[in-house]
């Protein structure tokens, strides 16, 4: 791999690994978005090397208002391991800044060869959400650092799986400690988040990466990410989806 965008990846295995935020990527050296995925798979491949397993992919920016504050067009993805799954508790002194966002999650129960066979490959929907903890200094980035920093993935965690259902326009809400602090609809996730799942199936498709049965989409948010505090519970319900808590130490 070119030594530089190997240097990227070992600065940002390391920003996690050292619970410390970094400068910007693009502040020390030129960085493209396609070099940024290469930096990307690298980071998840030092994952792998200590021995977590790949689970599924998240998607990012897939809210108009994220495009346009952004400037982009167009969906970023990153990649979920078996480490990143949260079940009931979550320590945050591990983490450096995070941040929650209600999600919409998908479960292929086939493989996806070409983005036509996205929507028949879901075998299960259900209400989650992704904790985002970005490796950079107060949360800053390019387009090109944050695709690198797989789209600031850190965690995530999910309600129980229900069968395929249209789930294009459902109410979601993301409340700490009994208050409620964001609410919105699944519409907001590319105006269905099908959308996001055939998205994640064309980006998937186009890097060679076959999305597998058991793998998890996380389509995207229905808010904006709010901080997640050490100390708290959060509870995330979807309409017809039901909940999922975490509490925070
Ligand atoms: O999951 C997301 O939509 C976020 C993508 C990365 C940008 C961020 O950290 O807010
Ligand atoms: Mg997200």
């Amino acid at each position: 791999m070119n030594p530089r965008l190997n240097a990227f990846a070992e600065t940002l295995d390391e920003a996690v690994l050292n619970r410390r935020a970094v400068p910007r990527l693009t502040d020390t050296a030129p960085l493209d978005v396609a070099e940024a995925y290469e930096v990307q798979r690298a980071v998840i491949e030092r994952r792998r090397a200590r021995g977590e397993a790949l689970i599924g992919v998240k998607m990012g920016f897939t809210s108009r208002a994220k495009m346009v504050q952004m400037g982009v067009d167009d969906v970023i993805w990153g990649l979920l391991t078996d480490a990143m799954l949260v079940e009931s508790h979550l320590d945050t002194s591990g983490l450096i800044h995070p941040r929650i966002e209600p999600e919409i999650a998908f479960l292929l129960d086939r493989p996806v060869r070409t983005p036509a066979d996205a929507v028949a490959a879901v075998g299960g929907i259900a209400v989650g959400y992704e904790v985002l903890d970005s490796r950079y200094e107060g949360f800053s980035f390019t387009l090109a650092d944050v695709v690198a920093d797989n789209a600031s993935a850190s965690g995530f965690g999910l309600g129980p799986w229900h069968a395929p259902k249209d789930v294009g326009n459902v109410g979601m809400l993301l409340e700490i400690d009994g208050r409620p602090v964001a609410s919105g609809s699944s519409a907001a996730i590319l105006g269905d988040p099908l959308r996001s799942l055939n998205a994640a199936a064309r980006l998937a498709c186009a890097a060679g990466i076959e999305l597998q049965p058991g793998w998890v989409i996380l389509a995207g948010a229905a808010t904006a990410a709010v901080p997640l505090p050490s100390g708290a519970h959060v509870r995330v319900s979807a309409a017809g989806l039901g909940h999922v808590e975490v509490t925070t130490r």
